[in-house]
């Protein structure tokens, strides 16, 4: 009798931990496929972060500085969800968040606009988003807490500055542009801030314009066609990262001509390979954009969670580098 007791308690026991074991609580690299968790009990609060992807050095960079967010504070648990640069994927993981009941999302969106709907949902949910990195356009602005992230606009008037300190206004200039991801917050910025630093250059021409998705292999086949076309008119690369520009120069010398001297290439991001290319003499300069956010993310969300005010746009600190100051910053670079 008393040994029957104990089987049934044991199975039951057994029945228990399978049924929480089928819904874990391992983060999950796919947001869509993820269950309800069983994490209640943890008391931890967990961010579930959905990330655009893995298309650039910089883009590494961010998620490993996300990542370390359970690490600078124990309390905090972290969902992960690369969105491999589809916004269709990233409304899944955030459906995926609300279902899980995270504590705060936090979406670094691919692109600025559609996310009104999957918003609402959250907000219909309570739980409170914050916008990194990229910006987003909605229609009321309170569908998320706060925006912590760069200016791109910014980044892109500091390129511009960066020529007109090189070159002087009344240079004439043929100027090849190499887009970021169309309808991302930083391809849209970097344009309109650079297209306004040069407006009062009457010979600055921007003769080519093409998007590169932030990739190294797409940078490289666009600045190859570019090359084909208009190889012999073009003096300046701006680039909207540092990854597309890496690719471009190798896409320069394989047509011949000497990047960073023939051509001259600015970039955005300020990612360590590309320091060494400025070493190297192959490129010239770059606008720094600090992808190292999980520090802030964290302190934001502990803000939030507390009930205490955070500001809308959480700002990040940023400088510019030339090749000159390669050889000495190197060292220090931290991405
Ligand atoms: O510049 C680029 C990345 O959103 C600021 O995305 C980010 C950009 C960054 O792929 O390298």
């Amino acid at each position: 009798m008393k040994n029957k007791k104990i089987i049934a308690f044991l199975s039951a026991a057994i029945l228990v931990t399978t049924m929480f074991a089928g819904c874990g609580t391992k983060a999950t690299t796919d947001g869509a496929k993820a269950t309800p968790t069983a994490t209640d009990t943890s008391k931890k609060k967990v961010i579930g972060f959905a990330q655009v992807g893995a298309e650039s050095g910089w883009r590494t960079a961010e998620t490993a500085s996300i990542k370390t967010i359970p690490t600078l504070d124990p309390t905090f648990e972290l969902k992960f969800s690369d969105g491999q640069q589809k916004q269709e994927n990233q409304i899944k993981a955030i459906r995926s968040f609300i279902a899980q009941k995270v504590d705060i999302i936090a979406l670094d969106p691919v692109v600025e606009n559609g996310w009104d709907t999957v918003l609402k949902e959250a907000k219909d949910a309570k739980i409170p988003v914050i916008i990194v990195d990229r910006g987003v356009k909605v229609s009321d602005q309170s569908l998320y807490a706060g925006f912590l992230g760069s200016d791109m606009e910014a980044e892109g008037k500091k390129v511009a500055k960066i020529l007109v300190d090189k070159f002087g206004k009344a240079a004439k200039l043929n100027i090849a542009e190499i887009q970021g991801t169309v309808g991302s917050s930083a391809m849209v910025g970097r344009q309109k801030g650079f297209k306004e630093g040069i407006a009062d250059c009457p010979n600055y021409k921007i003769v080519k314009s093409q998007t590169g998705d932030f990739t190294r292999a797409k940078g490289k086949e666009v600045m190859e066609a570019f090359m084909k076309s208009d190889g012999n008119n073009i003096n300046v690369l701006f680039s909207h990262n540092d990854d597309m520009a890496i690719g471009a120069i190798q896409a320069i010398e394989e047509a011949g001509k000497k990047p960073g001297k023939d051509i001259y290439v600015v970039a955005v991001d300020g990612i360590k390979e590309y320091f060494q290319f400025m070493v190297d003499g192959k490129a010239n300069a770059t606008v720094e954009c600090n992808p190292l956010l999980g520090p802030q993310l964290l302190d934001t969300a502990k803000l939030i969670l507390a009930g205490k005010p955070i500001d809308r746009w959480v700002k990040s600190k940023e400088g510019v580098f030339t090749a000159a100051q390669a050889t000495a910053e190197l060292p220090n670079r931290k991405y």
